[in-house]
This record gives structure tokens, sequence and C-alpha cells, in this order.
């Protein structure tokens, strides 16, 4: 892979590491790491065979403070509607990825960059991790799906109480909300992505896949999310990862899941 020009990128032990790096602007999402990491997402992670991702922000003080305002400013009606069209597309190759993304959140979490830690299948905060969407600050509403994906995360009166007040909410009350999966010490949030991650590698990788997928069809009007449960479930049984995990049960030995089925 040609290295990123936008982000910093680091492969270790089959776990990807993309950190957000204009820390200067806290981090702020503009065009030029939007498109990139959505060619990243969408065309080079599914030929890496890696374990899973951990997407966080360089420096203490943001994961992504946001949608670059500054840019935004500078851009007429159709940059604005390329520019929301790339939003979706990127949190749709995060969310649809067929291996986990974590979400590994120092400081603020705030607007565009809520919602892309929001479009990750898990997130890990700081102590000192404040999340939120300000936007009506700014007049106007989330754009790059925080009203339809924080709902899924905290239910419709948590998500209005975030989105109308612009309050930031901390690390204990994100737990609490299970918006944060796990808090960790300032600094550390990497790290307990990766073991995060690592566990989850020790799984069937097409079974972790499939959970991936078909609780997203819960969320899908155009599924019948207990039809695709049936139906995965069935032809996970006959791949050889169903046939090692059994096995190994009953030989009561290790496992050796080797992705024999390609995910
Ligand atoms: N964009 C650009 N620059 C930003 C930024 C942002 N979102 N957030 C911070 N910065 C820059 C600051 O301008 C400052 O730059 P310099 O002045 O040093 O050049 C630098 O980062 C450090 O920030 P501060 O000096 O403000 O640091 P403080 O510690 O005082 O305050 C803060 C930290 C996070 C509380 C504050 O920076 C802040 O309130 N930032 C803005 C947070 C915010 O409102 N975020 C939401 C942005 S709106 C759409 C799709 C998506 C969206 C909208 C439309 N469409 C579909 C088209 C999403 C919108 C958003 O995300």
């Amino acid at each position: 892979m040609e290295l990123p020009k936008n982000f910093l990128f680091e492969l270790n032990n089959h776990i990807a590491t993309v950190t957000l790096n204009r820390p200067k602007a806290l981090n702020a999402l503009n065009k030029d790491v939007m498109e990139e990491l959505h060619d990243f997402f969408s065309n080079q992670l599914p030929q890496m065979g890696c374990k899973g991702v951990v997407l966080t922000g360089s420096g203490d003080r943001a994961f992504a403070a946001g949608a670059d305002i500054k840019e935004f400013m500078t851009m007429d009606r159709i940059q604005m509607e390329a520019q929301s069209k790339l939003g979706h597309q990127l949190m749709f190759a995060i969310e649809k990825s067929p291996i986990p993304v974590v979400a590994a959140i120092e400081g603020y979490a705030l607007g565009g960059g809520f919602e892309l830690a929001l479009a990750c299948h898990l997130r890990v905060g700081s102590e000192k991790a404040r999340m939120g969407n300000p936007e009506v600050n700014l007049g106007i509403i989330p754009g790059y799906g925080a009203t339809q994906r924080l709902p899924q995360l905290v239910g419709r009166g948590r998500s209005l109480d975030i989105m109308m007040t612009a309050r930031m909410i901390d690390a204990n009350e994100a737990l609490e909300w299970g918006l944060l999966n796990r808090i960790a010490p300032v600094g550390k949030t990497v790290s307990v992505a990766k073991e995060i991650i690592t566990l989850i590698g020790t799984k069937g990788p097409m079974a972790i896949t499939k959970v991936i997928e078909t609780v997203d069809a819960y969320y899908d009007k155009n599924k019948d999310g207990f039809a695709e449960e049936v139906a995965t479930f069935g032809s996970l049984s006959a791949l050889d990862e169903f046939k090692e995990g059994t096995k190994a049960f009953v030989e009561n030995r290790p496992v050796n899941f080797k992705n024999q089925d390609g995910i």
C-alpha cells in the first residue's frame, strides 16, 4: 500500500492503526483526509488481511473536533453537497467494514468527529474524553449520520438532549449511556483498543464479520433481521471455521482458526 498523505498509518501484529494528524486544528476533518480515509476503508483495508483497525487522533487534545469549519466557509452549495455525499460514503464504509473498527478517543470527539466515532463498531474513551454534537451552535444539524446512528446507541431522548443542547458529555456519562464501550486512562486508549481487537482476533473471523452484518440488519429497514440470522447461521455451519471451532471444543484443545474461508 502507498503511504497515506493525510493520516498516519501503522500495521503491527495484524492490527492497523489509522491516526488523524492535524493536531493544531484538533484533527478537524477536511476534504482531503475524508477522501483518503474513504479510499482506505473501501479499497485498501479489505486487501490487508488484518484483524481490526484502531482509529484515533494525534495529540492528547482531540480525536477530532468536528468537520473543518474553516474549510466549510470556503465551499459553495455544490461543493457542500459533494462533501455531504463523501461524508456519508466514508461513514458507511467504516460501519460496513468486515473487520472491527475501534475508535480510540483522547479528548474531544465533536460534530463530524463524533459522527466518525459513532460509525466505528466500538469506542474506547480516555477519562478526559468529551463528546457531543454542537452543530446547532453553528445553525446546522449533524450531517454525517449522527441523527440516525446516535439514537441506535443511546435512544431518542438522550440523542435529542445531546443535539439540542449542544452540551459535551464526559467519559463517565458516555459509558453509562453505552456510547463508550470502555474507559481507559489518559494516553492508553490505543493500547486498550488493540487489546480488544486482539481478543476478537482469537475468534472465528467469518463469525465476527457475520456478527457485524447481522446486528446491522436490525437497523436496515429493507431487511428482516431474524431471517438474516437464520440464513447466516446456516451458511456459517457449512464452513471450515465452524468445523474447527466445534472439533477443538470436543478434543479439548485450543482452537486454531486460520481464516480458511476468507473474509
Ligand atoms: N474546524 C476547524 N478548526 C478547528 C475546529 C473545527 N471544527 N475545532 C478547532 N479548530 C481549531 C481552532 O480554530 C484553533 O485553531 P487556531 O486558532 O489555533 O488556528 C485550534 O483548532 C485549537 O482550537 P481552540 O483554540 O478553539 O481550542 P480550545 O481548547 O480553546 O477549544 C474546542 C477547544 C473543541 C472547545 C473548540 O475548538 C471548539 O469549540 N471547536 C469547534 C467544535 C465544533 O463546533 N465542532 C463541530 C463542528 S460542526 C455536513 C456534514 C457534517 C457537518 C456539517 C455539515 N454536511 C452534510 C455538509 C458537521 C459539522 C461539524 O462537525
